[in-house]
């Protein structure tokens, strides 16, 4: 049986004054059975949410990480970098940051590689344009960025999935249960055919793109839903309590 995940996106929001609200979530979550809590804060916060939430049943995560193990890359932060910093997931291949840095399939299957192997849960990010889903096609577009985000050897505990249709993140757009639950059933039938049924039935598939208080229990009542990435309602414990309750 997969854990239930509500996974938390601060995205370039937060400085230290915020971390109440993080503190807020960890005191009103007792680690509900079967459920997974992880907030990703910006980079400059993780070792203090870390400290924040520690011992309590909120994870942080990073938003992203490089590739390579160390070296000469200004401003960018490694996989290992963000586990000594309190880490246990990283975000990868946020649609933001495959328009904002040009990330490509391979780039994104290169740090999920790093992230996995430095102890790191890998929370990949694929989904459609709105371009790509009046023109039909949404499933191949998925299924491509399935098949090259996602490395060989994954499973229920390096990786989890990310579905987030570009058009509704941010946008308080959301797909209707049924467009949620088609895409959602063909990763599940992908990651069968590539890893086995064992192994697929063990990967967390999230939902992405405006889930709100208001919309999160239908959306975590669709087949083969298994939790959400939030944005903008993971920033205040206000909003992303009663999505963990809703898991
Ligand atoms: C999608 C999501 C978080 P929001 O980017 O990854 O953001 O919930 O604000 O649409």
């Amino acid at each position: 049986m997969r854990r239930k995940l509500a996974a938390g996106n601060w995205k370039m929001n937060g400085t230290g004054a915020e971390l109440a609200e993080l503190a807020a979530l960890a005191q009103s979550h007792p680690a509900p059975e079967g459920t997974d809590i992880l907030i990703c804060p910006p980079a400059t916060l993780l070792s203090r949410a870390a400290d924040t939430t520690r011992g309590g049943p909120v994870q942080v995560g990073g938003q992203d990480c490089h590739a390579a193990a160390s070296g000469a890359h200004t401003g960018d932060l490694s996989a290992a970098m963000l586990l000594d910093a309190g880490a246990s997931a990283v975000i990868l291949g946020h649609s933001e940051r495959r328009a904002d840095h040009g990330e490509t399939d391979a780039i994104v299957l290169a740090k999920a590689e790093a992230a996995i192997a430095a102890g790191l849960l890998a929370v990949v990010c694929l989904g459609e344009t709105l371009e790509e889903r009046e023109a039909g096609k949404t499933l191949s577009v998925v299924g491509t960025q399935l098949a090259g985000s996602v490395p060989e050897g994954a499973s229920g505990a390096t990786l989890v999935v990310a579905y987030e249709p570009v058009w509704a993140i941010g946008t308080g757009k959301v797909p209707t249960l049924e467009q949620i639950g088609e895409v959602h059933d063909f990763l599940r039938a992908e990651l069968t055919n590539r890893f086995g049924a064992e192994t697929a039935e063990g990967i967390r598939l999230l939902y992405g793109g405006s889930v709100k208080p208001g919309n999160a229990a239908e959306i975590f009542a669709v087949s083969n839903v298994d939790g959400a990435l939030v944005g903008g309602a993971s920033l205040t414990a206000a909003d992303f309590s009663p999505i963990i309750s809703a898991l």
